[in-house]
């Protein structure tokens, strides 16, 4: 039997709000205890994690004095020299506080958004001083609940210049730091800008420094608009924008579960690992989860551990699946590779294609695609 048990070459990461969630809801209070920021640093390096990520108040308070926020910083710093542990992200907590409940970068108070600015530069220091290349933007605030409220065109000349002006920020102070845009279609504002994979390609092409910004995307948030979590990512992929990834288990369209990976739409992890392992995704694999506020703090490093081990049998499945010469040979029927090879032939022209002639009976043919679906399906399920 395959040990499953993970070390930091699997390169999984969790961000500290994730373990850190005390269960508070917008239904009820919280039902775990605070956790200590260096105890989970040493438990999921027990567990063995490559490394946490954070936003700047999961480490200290909105309001901490300069003092108090170095102390904090002083022992997280401590925890990461005692583990080992690498933070190769972070972020900024712009939706929690309620100054932003009408968003940071897009608020329609411009002194809110300059704070809000201000707010990430200070952490994007503190970013670099810990290492991290990666720095996630995750606008959740950024958004409306009605139409008359929000200027959407000007929502977006904001949060590009916001965008554009941390780029010019990062690039001055010769930081190694790409920024990464993390999509939701909703929740918590009704209706969240650049809601989807494709809405924040579209954005970034706008941008005065494009190559600095990709995505950030995340498996539920795709998945509660309806959409194909594994296909977007293929084309965060071939845009060359995949910077980072946030994994977790949801069902379908609803609220946003963060289950732990693996939970939810198995089929859809499965799809997805096979398409970060067999494309060379070189990144972090991060985990964005609330254990559930049904668990205790033992649930919760039982749900981290989850997350690690999902993976980690998912990837000898999809390589198991890559491996099988009967997959080999139904991937050959079905013509998947036909699929590379240019439609034009060198040195043809669309005149070429125009004056050829077509057997419309012959290319009239079944695929075999449901052959190869349950090929992967039955490695998947353990059977073969
Ligand atoms: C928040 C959100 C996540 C984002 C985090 C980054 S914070 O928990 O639900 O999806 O990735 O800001
Ligand atoms: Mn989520
Ligand atoms: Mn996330």
């Amino acid at each position: 039997m395959t040990d499953y048990t993970p070390t930091p070459d699997d390169k999984f990461t969790f961000g500290l709000w994730t373990v850190g969630w005390n269960g508070q809801d917008v239904f009820g209070s919280a039902s775990r205890p605070h956790l200590d920021v260096a105890h989970s640093v040493h438990k999921l390096a027990e567990l063995g994690a490559y490394g946490i990520t954070f936003h700047d108040n999961d480490v200290f308070a909105i309001d901490a004095t300069d003092a108090e926020r170095q102390a904090e910083i002083d022992k997280l710093k401590a925890a990461l020299d005692e583990t080992g542990l690498k933070v190769p992200m972070a972020t900024t907590n712009l939706f929690g506080h309620p100054v932003f409940r009408d968003g940071g970068f897009t608020s329609n108070d411009r002194e809110v958004r300059r704070y809000a600015i201000a707010k990430v530069a200070r952490n994007i220091d503190l970013a670099a001083e810990l290492g991290a290349t990666t720095y996630v933007m995750w606008g959740g605030r950024e958004g409306a609940e009605s139409h008359a409220s929000k200027d959407i065109a000007a929502a977006l000349d904001r949060y590009r210049e916001a965008v554009n002006l941390l780029g010019d920020y990062v690039t001055e102070q010769g930081y190694d730091i790409r920024f990464a845009i993390e999509p939701k279609p909703n929740e918590p504002r009704g209706d969240i800008l650049l809601p989807t994979i494709g809405h924040a390609l579209a954005f970034i092409s706008t941008l005065d420094r494009p190559e600095m910004v990709g995505l950030n995307p995340e498996v539920g948030h795709e998945e509660m608009a309806g959409l194909n979590f594994a296909s977007g990512v293929a084309q965060a992929l071939w845009h060359g924008k995949l910077f980072h990834i946030d994994l977790n288990g949801q069902h379908g369209p609803r609220f946003d579960q963060d289950l732990r990976f693996g939970a939810g739409n198995l089929r859809g992890a499965f799809n997805l690992v096979d398409l970060l392992e067999s494309k060379g995704y070189e990144g972090p694999r991060h985990f964005d989860f609330k254990p559930p506020r049904t668990e205790d703090e033992d649930g919760v490093w039982a749900s981290a551990a989850g997350c690690m081990r999902n993976y980690l049998v998912l990837r000898e499945r999809a390589k198991a699946f890559r491996a099988d010469p009967e997959v080999k040979a139904a991937l050959e029927a079905s013509q998947v590779e036909e699929l590379s090879v240019p439609t034009l032939a060198e040195g043809e022209t669309l005149e070429d294609i125009r004056q050829a002639s077509y057997d419309i009976e012959k290319l009239d043919h079944g695929y075999g695609f449901e052959h190869l679906d349950q090929l992967a399906m039955d490695h998947l399920l353990g059977l073969r």
